[in-house]
């Protein structure tokens, strides 16, 4: 498992390089572009700028979140092809700089949703919260009614750029069904795929969050059954999965273990974190521990122990601890805490694994 830690750029994040330089066991920083909209061609001198700084704190930039894809690709409008040109380039060009994975997502309008960023924990700490009723009873029209009224309104993670395109973002998805978006994501699929493949880049994409359709708009990459589909429309080592503990597990028949035994190959990234889900349909983003949350995180870093996983890995998102003031969900701390849960539960691992290895070879092998 190689660790990495996602870092939004200068001036961007509250976190510095210097700092995560001190967190055990990291190598590589998951970066992007994010000034950048959607759907551009990334230009090589701000790519090489980025690299530059993170090579010099002694860490990789082999993989990259996200590329975002451009709405007319998600709607299968004919200037989607304007927009998947430049999405090759760009990976030609991250290729060049020796990128090997690239993080992206399919979800219609929204990338990740929550109600509320600070929820308050029993502990004092603050997290990422869902409030299902609260998204349910929102219709569309009143969402672009909230956001034309008021221009402070947001919800988590949802780009200025977007929202301010809601209304007809909600019109242009009306009769976009789900079967539609999936031949949509096909046909971005065949084209890419191929240019990734021959730059051995894998193409990872990060599961819908919540793993459930919000506001009426289709969402796909949600379940084990949706992510077998999306590896068999294109069978290539390059056509794979961002598997992402938390956003899949805010569903609760989504069993995170067996999908890594099932998809391991196909998985060259991992996002591990807990949530906790309420019966209503809540859910929380807590600590790493498995204890603390509904989602078996000991169980799932044994199945990548188990199957020798050599992808890369990042502590997804964290609770807001000590105080902190960083992005919602990207703070350094819990994050931080949430590595050396993962490597502590790694390292034993890979004792015991040690251990019984030299048990064969002292005990078994020289018997026979
Ligand atoms: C989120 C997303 O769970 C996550 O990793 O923070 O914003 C994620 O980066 C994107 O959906 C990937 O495209
Ligand atoms: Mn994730």
């Amino acid at each position: 498992m190689r660790m990495v830690f996602r870092w939004f750029g200068n001036g961007n994040d509250s976190v510095s390089l210097k700092h995560i330089k001190q967190i055990p066991g990291v190598e590589g920083i998951v970066w992007s572009l994010h000034d950048l909209p959607a759907g551009c061609e990334w230009p090589m001198e701000k790519i090489l700028e980025v690299k530059q700084e993170i090579n010099e704190h002694g860490f990789h930039i082999d993989v990259v979140e996200s590329v975002n894809v451009h709405e007319d690709i998600k709607l299968g409008l004919p200037t989607r092809d304007e927009y998947i040109e430049n999405y090759k380039r760009t990976i030609e060009k991250l290729a060049s700089v020796g990128v090997k994975v690239i993080c992206y997502n399919f979800m219609p309008v929204f990338d990740w949703t929550r109600t509320e960023l600070f929820k308050e924990m029993s502990d004092g700490s603050t997290a990422l919260f869902y409030e299902n009723q609260m998204v349910e009873n929102m219709d569309p029209s009143e969402l672009v009614a909230k956001v034309a009224n008021n221009p402070d309104f947001t919800m988590p993670g949802w780009e200025p750029e977007r929202l301010s395109q809601l209304e007809k973002l909600f019109v242009a998805y009306r009769n976009i069904t789900t079967e539609d978006l999936w031949n949509n994501l096909h046909y971005f699929l065949k084209e890419i795929i191929p240019v990734a493949e021959r730059h051995d880049v894998k193409m990872a994409i990060h599961p819908d969050d919540p793993p459930w359709p919000i506001f009426g708009l289709p969402r796909i990459i949600t379940s084990a059954a949706n992510i077998r589909r999306l590896l068999h429309l294109i069978d290539s080592p390059s056509n794979c999965v961002t598997l992402c503990s938390g956003s899949l597990g805010a569903a609760a028949n989504n069993n995170i273990v067996e999908m890594i035994k099932e998809f391991g190959e196909r998985i060259p990234f991992a996002h591990i974190r807990n949530v906790k889900r309420f019966e209503n349909g809540d859910f929380i983003e807590t600590s790493h521990r498995t204890k603390d949350g509904s989602v078996d995180i000991t169980g799932i870093v044994k199945a990548y122990h188990d199957i020798n996983y050599t992808g890369y890995a990042r502590p997804d998102h964290g609770r807001h601890i000590f105080d902190e003031e960083c992005r919602p969900g990207y703070g350094l701390y819990d994050r931080a805490l949430g590595i050396m849960y993962i490597w502590g539960l790694w390292d034993y691992l890979e004792k015991e694994k040690k251990q019984e290895e030299s048990k064969f070879k002292s005990t078994i092998l020289p018997n026979l």
